[in-house]
């Protein structure tokens, strides 16, 4: 029934305009937000059944986070609703070089952090093809570490694919404490996913891009693991090899959610059976997410497909 179902916390991004910092702006854009959820939206998007499991408040700013995933085709049906409660919130101020984007999280005691495993639906799990969630997940304190492990463990014993993007977020755990929860978390997982610096500074490897990704499939057992190093590209070890894809160049509008749909790429191509293929749709996906304002990408399937075989920037008439 879903090809996709992820779970993570949403929250509400409330962005000062571009060049503006967060003590100058008059005012803030809203939008939601939230790894996981992007993902879902990406891969729905592209034409795909995704479920998104989560914990909202029932309260306006929850029904907006619902509202916006289920505009772009998500299933909602998984949440959990609080009666009470707070909503995450992120705040954002994105400049040129060199001061660049700065996340400042006002998260803490969220509806989420408050998910336990046994509220977790059984159901859409069951009934999907592959599960995905992030090292963000965890960060969110213990029940969210034993909601994330019971995601992951009922998806591996119903025969359902397993992702998890180690998403490492210095504003909310240690290095030491990512790799103490992740490591059991992603023991025997189909797909890991990291940045080059995430492999080094959580799993303490070392070595060129190429050889993190080798590295880190032997490290945490997974059936594959991708490595990415922005600009250059990506790196997939799959125990046969290693797969490389360039970055596909592009300008830059908001970076943020990029990683998110290089994964929702990478998926896509895992749901087709053909993980290299994943790695060009997620280059693909990753280079025109750059370019929406917003964390997510308001693509389309066929603009995706267009990049891959056109690359070029002509106006589209
Ligand atoms: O990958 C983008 C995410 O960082 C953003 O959506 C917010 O989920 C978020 C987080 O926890 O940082």
């Amino acid at each position: 029934m879903y090809d996709l179902v992820a779970l993570g916390e949403a929250m509400i991004r409330l962005a000062a305009p571009h060049g503006e910092s967060l003590e100058s702006a008059h005012i803030l854009e809203m939008r939601s937000a939230g790894s996981e959820a992007n993902v879902t939206v990406a891969l729905a998007r592209m034409g795909f059944r995704t479920s998104w499991i989560s914990k909202l408040v029932d309260d306006p700013l929850g029904r907006r986070i619902a509202g916006d995933l289920r505009r772009h085709g998500v299933d909602t049906s998984a949440v959990v609703w609080a009666t009470g409660g707070r909503t995450g919130l992120y705040f954002l101020e994105q400049a040129p070089s060199p001061r660049g984007v700065t996340v400042y999280y006002d998260r803490s005691g969220s509806a989420f952090s408050t998910l336990r495993p046994e509220e977790i639906d059984l159901t859409s799990i069951g009934q999907a093809r592959w599960a995905h969630t992030t090292g963000i997940t965890p960060a969110l304190g213990d029940p969210c570490a034993r909601s994330a492990e019971r995601f992951l463990s009922e998806a591996r014993a119903a025969g359902v694919a397993t992702s998890l993007d180690v998403n490492h977020r210095r504003k909310l755990w240690s290095a030491n404490k990512a790799r103490d929860v992740l490591m059991p978390l992603l023991d025997g997982i189909n797909l890991v996913i990291a940045t080059q610096e995430d492999a080094r500074e959580v799993f303490d490897l070392h070595g060129a891009p190429r050889e993190l990704a080798v590295q880190l499939r032997e490290r945490v057992r997974a059936g594959a693991a991708v490595v990415t190093a922005g600009v250059e590209g990506a790196h997939l070890a799959d125990g046969e090899g290693v797969h490389s894809e360039a970055a596909i160049p592009g300008a830059e509008v908001d970076p943020i959610g990029r990683g998110d749909a290089f994964a929702a790429g990478l998926i896509w191509g895992a749901l087709e059976g053909d993980l290299a293929a994943g790695l060009r749709y997620g280059a693909a996906l990753a280079s025109l997410s750059q370019t929406f304002w917003g964390d997510v990408p308001w693509t389309t399937r066929q603009e995706v497909l267009g990049l891959l075989t056109r690359r070029t920037d002509r106006p589209v008439r």
